[in-house]
């Protein structure tokens, strides 16, 4: 690909780890997806949270699934998913913790402005006190304005970074190591909420399916591109919290999905947005058989 390149009389120079992200990285394929995951340098050879934590596959899935990864901007907030921002070659901002989505409206209207002829993906990811509790507000407001950018909010049920706190999205009666009452109330029903403020496109899933999360944040960013906002909901449960050794971290999201749980798949889709998505898996179907006409 040649969206990155290392001046020939420097490339010996460089580190290994550039040069392999330079010569293998999977910016620029079209096909690329979850399977990249292992192979591909961009997509996290190491992190920063627990060991086992169900996030580090989670925001690989997404890293993979970016259609546009060379002209995307990631927006985080403070949480465990902000200890991974720095070990990934995207670009990605930093917001004030519960701020994202309102960086993420200026940044998308910006981009638009200063690259009328480009393609410039906008995706939020933070955790649910930054999604639900503290920036509920400009979650919200963003999707009042119709901001063009998808959100996806990575619920573990709590503020894990800061030790356990209560957020919206735990679930009643749970029991946080720094939230000792019980939570006294339902997981509060975001998708629904984000389905009733104006998202064309929500999913609410665990990523214990890889498929289903590579479609659903490719459909997310496709319609936030074309249409409005879209919202993201994975689980990505903090086995620190809820007492599960590392490799428990699939159970629990397998054992969190059948139906009447509370990651049982959920997919709204407007009108507008069904339409859209329609045409293009038709083109995606015409060039799949277009491709394999030519091999034959
Ligand atoms: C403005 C501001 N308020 C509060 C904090 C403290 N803080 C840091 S991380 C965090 C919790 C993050 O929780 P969540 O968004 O659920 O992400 P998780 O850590 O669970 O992935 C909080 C409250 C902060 N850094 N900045
Ligand atoms: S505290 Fe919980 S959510 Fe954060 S990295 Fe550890 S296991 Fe993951």
């Amino acid at each position: 690909m040649d969206k990155i390149k290392i001046n020939d009389e420097f490339f010996d120079i460089m580190p290994p780890e550039y040069q392999e992200l330079v010569e293998e990285a999977t910016y620029g394929k079209e096909d690329r997806g979850w399977k990249d995951v292992g192979v591909a340098k961009e997509l996290i050879e190491e992190h920063s949270l627990c060991a086992g934590c169900p996030e580090s596959i989670a925001f690989r899935y997404v890293l993979a699934c970016l259609p546009n990864p060379q002209d995307t901007v990631m927006v985080g907030s403070t949480g465990c998913t902000s200890l991974v921002f720095p070990h990934v070659a995207i670009h990605n901002i930093h917001s004030l913790f519960g701020n994202q989505n309102a960086v993420a409206s200026g940044l998308k209207r910006t981009l638009a402005l200063r690259f009328p002829d480009k393609v410039k993906d906008v995706v939020v990811l933070a955790g649910d006190g930054a999604t639900v509790d503290i920036g509920l507000d400009m979650t919200l407001q963003s999707w009042f304005r119709q901001e063009k950018f998808t959100t996806i909010c990575f619920d573990n049920e709590l503020y894990a970074n800061t030790g356990g706190q209560e957020s919206g999205l735990m679930q009643k009666g749970f029991v946080g190591k720094m939230a000792p009452a019980g939570k006294k109330f339902d997981k509060v029903p975001l998708p629904e909420i984000a389905r009733d403020s104006g998202c064309h496109y929500v999913a609410m899933m665990t990523v214990s399916k890889p498929n289903r999360v590579e479609k659903a944040i490719r459909n997310a960013i496709l319609v936030a591109r074309e249409i409005g906002p879209t919202y993201i909901q994975l689980y990505t449960p903090c086995i620190l919290e809820i007492g599960k050794q590392m490799m428990e971290g699939l159970q629990e999201m397998r054992d969190s999905e059948g139906p009447g749980k509370r990651f049982e798949f959920k997919e709204y889709i407007s009108d507008e947005a069904k339409v859209f998505l329609d045409e293009v898996d038709a083109e995606r179907k015409a060039k799949k058989k277009a491709l394999r006409a030519a091999r034959a």
